[in-house]
């Protein structure tokens, strides 16, 4: 459909307004959210990766992408979340992206659809230490803490957050899942995580199935 591809084209250009009028106007013809996010803003972004790490795109131009793909996945949100009713009758679970780690869109995406699928979300942010998550499992006593990284270097920060809680005595009632793209299954069983998945979709009903046993 040519509208993804236009969407796709202003994720790349890090084009926020081209990006705004695409959206609103998929929308308002009847594309799903779901669409306007896997074959728009995603599909953008799986060319800006490349870019970026071939040295063809630089972390200014990479940040204006990121800019742009946020504000076109609020305004999906702001459709998606007409009926709030359900909020909450999933489970909760309180989401982040581990310490030492910025990237963000993966999270916010996996984040958004767990929220319309009817989960609690809290969302604690980028760069969380393994004390802040702790903390905010102390608060909130969700069923489940869902951690994002997307550099190697900061996935050992997942396996420090599970030790912590350990310690504090709050891993049992807890589960665990942990995803981004370094991040494998093997890497979650290593760690003692309860799940791995690959994209918003598989996190949410991996979430489910550990909630249902
Ligand atoms: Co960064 N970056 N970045 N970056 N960046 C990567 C990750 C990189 C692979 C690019 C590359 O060089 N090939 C590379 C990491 C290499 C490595 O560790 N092996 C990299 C690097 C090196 C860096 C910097 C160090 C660059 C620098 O400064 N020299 C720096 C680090 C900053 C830091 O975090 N401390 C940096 C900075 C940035 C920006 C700020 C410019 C920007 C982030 C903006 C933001 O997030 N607000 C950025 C971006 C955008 C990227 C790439 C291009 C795209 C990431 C993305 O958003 N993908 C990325 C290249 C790539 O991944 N191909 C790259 C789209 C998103 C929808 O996918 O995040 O994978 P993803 O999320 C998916 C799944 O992974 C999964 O579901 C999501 C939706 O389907 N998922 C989960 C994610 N979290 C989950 C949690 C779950 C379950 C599933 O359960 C809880």
């Amino acid at each position: 459909m040519q509208i993804f591809d236009e969407l796709r084209d202003a994720v790349v250009s890090g084009s926020l307004d081209k990006v705004t009028e695409l959206t609103k106007k998929a929308l308002k013809s009847g594309v799903s959210a779901d669409d306007v996010i896997n074959k728009g803003l995603i599909a953008g972004m799986n060319i800006v990766g490349p870019r970026f790490k071939a040295g063809e795109m630089f972390v200014p131009e990479v940040l204006m992408c990121a800019r742009a793909m946020k504000e076109g996945m609020d305004i999906c949100k702001s459709y998606m979340n007409d009926d709030n009713s359900t909020e909450g009758a999933e489970g909760k679970i309180v989401i982040g992206t581990v310490e030492g780690d910025l990237h963000d869109i993966g999270k916010n995406i996996v984040a958004m659809m767990m929220e319309t699928s009817g989960f609690k979300v809290i969302d604690v942010g980028i760069d969380v230490p393994a004390e802040k998550f702790v903390e905010a499992v102390k608060e909130h006593k969700p069923h489940l803490l869902g951690m994002s990284a997307l550099l190697t270097t900061t996935m050992p920060a997942m396996k420090d957050t599970i030790d912590v809680l350990k310690e504090e005595g709050l891993r049992e009632n807890l589960k665990v899942i942990i995803g981004g793209a370094p991040v494998t299954q093997e890497f979650a069983d290593e760690i003692g995580a309860d799940g791995y998945a690959a994209d918003a979709a598989s996190a949410t009903e991996l979430a489910k199935e550990l909630l249902n046993k």
